[in-house]
């Protein structure tokens, strides 16, 4: 029998928990101090549900750190060696961001909803006490909090069905990280073509908790027909289109280079980047080490709870710290960091998993 998570004021209910608890979820994590569904009926199921219909997914632990005032552009650029020099009204950019040494402390989504005013939805740390106290430190003219804002995903092939019968033709012309307001409940939302999945879909970044079960309602009612059901990020389809986990994935002592998202660093642009002369610096050696996805042979491994070593000829090669079976590529398929020896596409290594060694394969590129 697994163990039961004690659920409590600190592990934060969202808008939507009395109606995932009637959807009948069967497995949580805690993330953002907040209740995030990761079971409805098996990952395998939900899994084959994702990839065919469409799902709704509970994803207010994607908390949002609002920047607002005169330089509110300034600190969102202090935050990340992404340029967002171009970034304009309406869009959403995946923003690496990196503390005075270059390390990874948070992988969120940047939303601008105005010159002075930004969304930065974030992953699984308290980058909220990072970002006050830089605007304290350098005495900014911004104020940095936590709104009332839920995302509630909507991804899956049959998604912009859906999401037009609740909200109208019009968001099939949202292209992909722009976002458009829709008024729902008499309510503006912002409704942006985002989501960690790659089956396409949207998320509804829901301002004002009472709009959360109506609109819950609103999409199970108007997507009977197309099976609609409650679904959360699905570990294996997460796997298979090469999503990294902060914190399982990579951490504060990992580089976006490490990380494999130097395409999403500018930083000789990212003038104001705090970051900025560590990357620099590091940028000129290059990683030693970075993020790779990795086929292990054989029956299907159990999940990565902790890194599982990686070897080659005895010698340390780095770790897997994301690993499931899929269904339809008929194999394990793993994310994990792979130092520089070894990282090259169709390298064979040896990985230490609780099932006992399994010969790889590693690949530069994820499966979807
Ligand atoms: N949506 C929103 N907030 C989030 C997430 C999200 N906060 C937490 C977490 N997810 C942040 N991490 C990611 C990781 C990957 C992506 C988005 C957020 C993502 N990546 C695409 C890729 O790598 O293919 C596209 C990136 C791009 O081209 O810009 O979507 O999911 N609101």
């Amino acid at each position: 029998m697994s163990p039961l998570l004690s659920i409590s004021r600190r592990t934060r209910r969202t808008p939507f928990t009395d109606r995932v608890t009637a959807a009948g979820v069967t497995g949580y994590t805690v993330y953002n101090h907040m209740l995030l569904p990761t079971v409805f009926k098996s990952i395998t199921e939900d899994y084959r549900h994702l990839k065919s219909a469409v799902q709704v997914w509970d994803v207010s632990c994607e908390r949002q750190v609002e920047i607002r005032g005169p330089q509110a552009a300034e600190l969102v650029q202090m935050l990340t060696p992404r340029d967002l020099s171009e970034m304009r009204i309406g869009q959403c950019r995946y923003i690496p961001i990196v503390d005075e040494t270059g390390g990874m402390l948070n992988d969120p989504v940047a939303v601008k909803l105005d010159e002075d005013r930004y969304w930065v939805s974030i992953a699984d740390s308290d980058l909220l006490f990072w970002v006050k106290a830089l605007a304290l430190g350098f005495r900014m003219a911004v104020d940095v909090f936590e709104p009332d804002v839920s995302p509630l995903a909507i991804q899956g092939p049959l998604a912009d069905e859906l999401a037009a019968r609740v909200f109208g033709d019009e968001v099939r012309k949202i292209r992909f990280f722009d976002f458009r307001t829709f008024t729902f409940n008499g309510a503006e939302l912002a409704v942006a073509r985002s989501g960690y999945s790659k089956q396409g879909g949207f998320e509804v970044y829901v301002e004002g908790g009472r709009h959360g079960e109506p609109l819950w309602d609103a999409l199970f009612e108007a997507g009977r027909d197309l099976d609609v059901r409650a679904g959360c990020p699905n570990l294996i389809e997460r796997i298979e289109a090469g999503l990294l986990s902060y914190g399982s994935d990579m951490t504060r002592a990992n580089t976006p280079h490490e990380c494999g998202l130097g395409r999403f660093c500018d930083t000789r642009l990212a003038i104001g980047c705090v970051g900025r002369d560590a990357l620099l610096r590091v940028a000129r050696e290059g990683p030693l080490k970075q993020i790779r996805y990795l086929e292990i042979e054989g029956d299907p491994v159990p999940s990565c709870p902790e890194p599982w070593a990686v070897t080659v000829e005895g010698e340390p090669a780095g770790q897997i710290t994301s690993a499931a079976w899929s269904p339809d590529f008929e194999a394990n398929l793993a994310i994990g960091m792979i130092v520089r020896d070894w990282w090259d596409q169709g390298t064979k290594v040896l990985v230490h998993t609780p099932a006992g060694p399994r010969t790889a394969r590693i690949r530069e590129k994820p499966w979807l």
